[in-house]
């Protein structure tokens, strides 16, 4: 057992901004005492970024900037000095990070991070580390040749997908590190190590080239699932040499190092345990407190996201899904869809309505809507692949305001069971968070469609929570005192959720809409230009 009054920091990069939460243990519970977020274009305005993105001239290019994370995490320890909490009693510290982004560091790296200077500003030591001052991010869409090159190069879209859980996706790592290494071939020749974001900054608190988790590294194309280590088939068809600058594997629970002494003595910290970074996505499960086959999680956001705990790695031979670990040991399934919030707002911006309006439609109208269909793809989709956008309708009058409220909810809900079926798991519960799940009525089409409860999560930061649950798990796992991730949710102290149950008249109507809704898709998607990237190819 740790000891009462034990406090866990976990920390979250993200694209638009470093996040940290505390927790407090005490009598085996915690609870959060601290939840600060700071915005890299207001905190760190000269590195010019928008949105945590550097400008560029060419749209399909995200890039960002490995000196501005790292300076981001120099002040969020700032910060958490200012907050009354005694860091003294900080046993560990965990993170997660934006997926897929990669950081290029020269020989001088694993030196220059245990030497890190506490009288110095970070930027200007980690500045002279890099092999290449920006790092591309998982906004980019600039590889679409990359990605063919892999995917021939290693048997194949279906083949790289069966071992690496992914086809070859233009944002993750491995394209990209094709992409550096085409272009810019004397700079990949002067690269010593590729990190990923969550290995570049956990390597900066411990001093030394941290190890990748499996939920981070299945975001490369690079990594196999069923070995847990690299896919050299993967690794050979992406660059020359490449293996040599891949970082170290660790499971998730592993203990990257201490604390090293720049942050100590910066920052007046403990000799807290590191316990090894992961991506934003696992970390975010374990925040929502999905940690069994069965559990679902839906966030209703920008994009609409579902995704949820596998005991093993099963793929999406639709190619639209990924399969990544899981903090708890296992797999975890996601499936992502451009048109969340978007759509939603497009169809109450028609119509003319508030968001109490749009819900008033939805009680108004009733489930299964008389038939009326709409595939919402109002923006390019991705799931599946839709180049050429539009909102489609069947049996749906364009002008019946209340139809297309329920029609726009339905059809994204169908969209979610419909595409995430390739997980093939028994859903028992879902987990819905995300600026719409605060619509009680969205939660009950969720629960008619899915069969299941479902329960409306709001934590702050998902991601950073679920990286302070992972230190303290690491912490009491390293102590000896290893406890199941069950416990390690239900000691979290938490207002009750909100649980909207399924009305089962209304699940058997949907089972037939969703077949109608499946058909529907699928003859639109043939007719009007859904892009073939099935990996059966
Ligand atoms: C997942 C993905 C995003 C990033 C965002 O594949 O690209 O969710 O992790 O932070």
């Amino acid at each position: 057992m740790a000891a009462d009054g034990a406090l866990y920091l976990g920390l979250d990069s993200s694209t638009q901004s470093l996040s940290a939460v505390v927790l407090e243990a005490s009598g085996g519970r915690h609870r959060a005492v601290c939840d600060i977020s700071l915005s890299f274009d207001e905190a760190l305005p000269h590195y010019g970024t928008r949105h945590g993105v550097l400008p560029h001239t060419d749209p399909a290019v995200a890039q960002s900037s490995p000196a501005m994370w790292a300076e981001a995490l120099d002040l969020v320890f700032a910060r958490l000095r200012e907050q009354r909490l005694d860091l003294r009693r900080l046993a560990a510290i965990s993170g997660s990070a934006q997926q897929h982004g990669s950081v290029y560091l020269n020989g001088g790296a694993g030196r220059g991070f245990a030497t890190l200077d506490p009288a110095r500003p970070l930027p200007v030591q980690i500045v002279p580390l890099l092999s290449r001052s920006v790092a591309p991010i998982w906004m980019d869409s600039s590889t679409q040749a990359e990605c063919r090159e892999i995917e021939a190069a290693a048997g194949g879209a279906s083949r790289l997908a069966r071992h690496t859980g992914s086809r070859a996706f233009e944002r993750f790592t491995g394209p990209q590190v094709r992409r550096f290494a085409t272009r810019e071939p004397a700079a990949y020749a002067a690269t010593d190590r590729i990190h990923l974001v969550s290995s570049f900054l956990a390597s900066l608190l411990v001093g030394t080239h941290a190890p990748l988790d499996p939920g981070d590294a299945a975001g490369m194309n690079l990594f196999d699932l069923a070995t847990l280590d690299w896919w050299m088939p993967a690794v050979t068809a992406t660059a020359p040499g490449l293996r040599a600058k891949l970082p170290a594997l660790a499971p998730s629970v592993a203990i990257a190092g201490g604390l090293s002494t720049y942050w100590r003595t910066r920052h007046r910290l403990p000799d807290a345990k590191v316990a090894v970074w992961s991506g934003d996505n696992p970390s975010s499960l374990i925040g929502l407190g999905l940690v069994r086959e069965g559990q679902l999680g839906v966030s209703l956001g920008t994009s609409d996201t579902i995704f949820g705990p596998m005991r093993t790695p099963r793929v999406d031979a639709g190619g639209t899904g990924h399969v990544f670990g899981a903090p708890t040991g296992e797999f975890m399934g996601i499936t992502v869809f451009s048109n969340g919030s978007l759509a939603r707002e497009r169809v109450r911006d028609r119509y003319g309505l508030t968001w109490e309006g749009f819900s008033s439609a939805l009680d108004a109208t009733p489930p299964g809507n008389d038939g009326a269909l709409m595939l919402p793809w109002f923006t390019p989709e991705i799931t599946p692949v839709v180049a050429t956008p539009g909102a489609r309708r069947d049996r749906l009058d364009e002008h019946d305001a209340a139809a297309n409220v329920r029609a726009v909810v339905e059809a994204q809900t169908i969209a979610l069971a419909l595409h995430s079926q390739w997980m093939d798991v028994a859903v028992d519960v879902v987990h819905a968070t995300g600026g719409a799940a605060a619509n009680r009525q969205i939660l009950q089409v969720l629960a008619d469609v899915f069969g299941a409860d479902v329960r409306r999560v709001e934590v702050g930061n998902a991601a950073a929570l679920g990286a302070a649950l992972r230190a303290l798990h690491a912490d009491r796992a390293d102590s000896g005192a290893a406890i199941d991730w069950a416990d390690v949710i239900a000691g979290l102290e938490q207002t009750p959720p909100e649980v909207v149950r399924p009305n089962r008249a209304h699940r058997e109507m949907y089972r037939a809409q969703r077949v109608r809704y499946a058909e529907f898709e699928r003859k639109e998607y043939a007719r009007t230009g859904g892009e073939e990237r099935s990996v059966h190819s």
